[in-house]
């Protein structure tokens, strides 16, 4: 955001509120780069920040009130007791920070209220984490509001317990770890097991590449059944090979499971989780060994595992890798949950113009709406912004 973006964001909090914020928050949403639906499963991700944050102009209130207004959305502020907060208490885009109160008050932490003043230019319900960049946004600024001193794990497990225990969303916790802890110029290999993570270094420019991100316009939603169904086959496959988790399933032994599990879509769902953990450890083996132009067929083996085994895919999403690949793009897949969002495509500089128009041509030629097209930037995660 501009300094004059954020002075307008800062005037803004002022009208509505009667005061000028005690500061102002920023958290971005991201794309995940390999590692899909494996967080739940303990698995690996990769994520990276967008430039696309939440932001926020917060400021501590001493009686027991939140009151969140978005600047996008632009109707009075929601005004919610926190006495009265429990889960469902709170409906629309408001149950995000609303959640994260819930949450950090559910953790024992002594939180009282506020006023927000939300800007995002996140897409909604894209896949690109508009949700998670709301809730570390907030738990970070009433962290440091209220001198919770809660790390960057923390606040991506609040903000998660917010998204499953308040929103309803039964998700991972890939999306609040990417705001919280991706960093400018990487990538971030993380084991949502132990939550342990390494910075890779994701310099595309300089090697002469860009991600796009195509945005197929198409809206997902994780609070609704078929996120949930997908975690449920996981489990099931899990307590059919006596796992904690799929990710206790080595590549190696992976058909010595499948042999021993009956139903056959959940032999599915199994075999996409462990391609999946194994796929995003041969993008990291490729990455540190300097190769990044071939995780491409790396990336389309991913979405096809997704489309065919995971089933999350729709048809604008196939056709955006399609599309993109038959136009010379190095490798393509869906990011996110699916059903629905963005898809992500590797291309050389020189062909990305190219590469975006035949999608959107494709898109044209089968009667989709246009998709949005634009390039992805590593970028930093969440942070507190100066007040000028
Ligand atoms: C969504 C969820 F929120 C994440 O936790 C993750 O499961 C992802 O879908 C699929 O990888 O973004």
């Amino acid at each position: 955001m501009s300094t004059e973006d954020l002075a307008a964001l800062a005037a803004g909090h002022e009208r509505l509120y009667g005061s000028a914020p005690d500061g102002i928050w920023t958290a971005p949403g991201r794309v995940n780069l390999i590692g899909e639906h494996t967080d739940y499963n303990d698995g690996f991700v990769m994520p990276l920040a967008l430039p696309h944050s939440a932001t926020a102009t917060v400021s501590r209130r001493t009686d027991g009130v939140l009151r969140v207004h978005s600047r996008e959305i632009d109707t009075p502020p929601a005004v919610i007791d926190l006495a009265d907060l429990a889960p469902g208490s709170v409906a629309g885009w408001a149950a995000y920070p609303a959640g994260v109160v819930w949450a950090l008050r559910e953790a024992g932490h002594a939180v009282g209220g506020a006023d927000l003043h939300v800007a995002s230019d996140v897409p909604v319900g894209a896949g690109l984490s508009s949700s998670a960049a709301l809730e570390v946004v907030t738990a970070l600024a009433l962290s440091e509001l209220y001198g919770l001193g809660l790390g960057r794990e923390d606040l991506a497990r609040i903000g998660q317990r917010a998204e499953n225990g308040y929103v309803g969303a039964p998700t991972g916790i890939l999306d609040q770890m990417a705001s919280a802890c991706c960093a400018e110029g990487y990538a971030l290999h993380l084991d949502t097991r132990d939550l342990s993570q390494r910075q890779i270094p994701f310099d595309l420019a300089a090697e002469g590449l860009r991600l796009l991100v195509v945005d197929t316009q198409v809206k997902h939603a994780h609070a609704d059944g078929a996120y949930g169904r997908r975690r449920a086959s996981c489990e099931a496959g899990a307590a059919a090979l006596g796992v904690r988790a799929l990710r206790d399933i080595p590549f190696a032994e992976l058909d010595a499971a499948l042999a021993r599990i009956e139903d056959a879509e959940v032999r599915r769902r199994v075999r996409h989780v462990v391609t999946e953990n194994h796929r995003v450890e041969r993008v990291v083996a490729l990455l540190d060994a300097g190769r990044v132009r071939d995780i491409g067929p790396l990336l389309v083996e991913g979405h096809i595992s997704l489309r065919d085994d995971f089933e999350v895919s729709c048809p604008e999403l196939d056709l955006a890798v399609e599309a993109s690949a038959s136009a010379g793009a190095l490798g393509a897949r869906m990011t996110g949950g699916g059903f629905g969002g963005s898809a992500i495509v590797l291309v050389e500089e020189d062909t990305a113009e190219a590469i975006g128009k035949a999608v959107a041509d494709a898109f044209a030629v089968a009667g989709h709406t246009a998709p949005r097209i634009f390039t992805a930037i590593p970028s930093p995660g969440a942070r507190r912004l100066p007040v000028r």
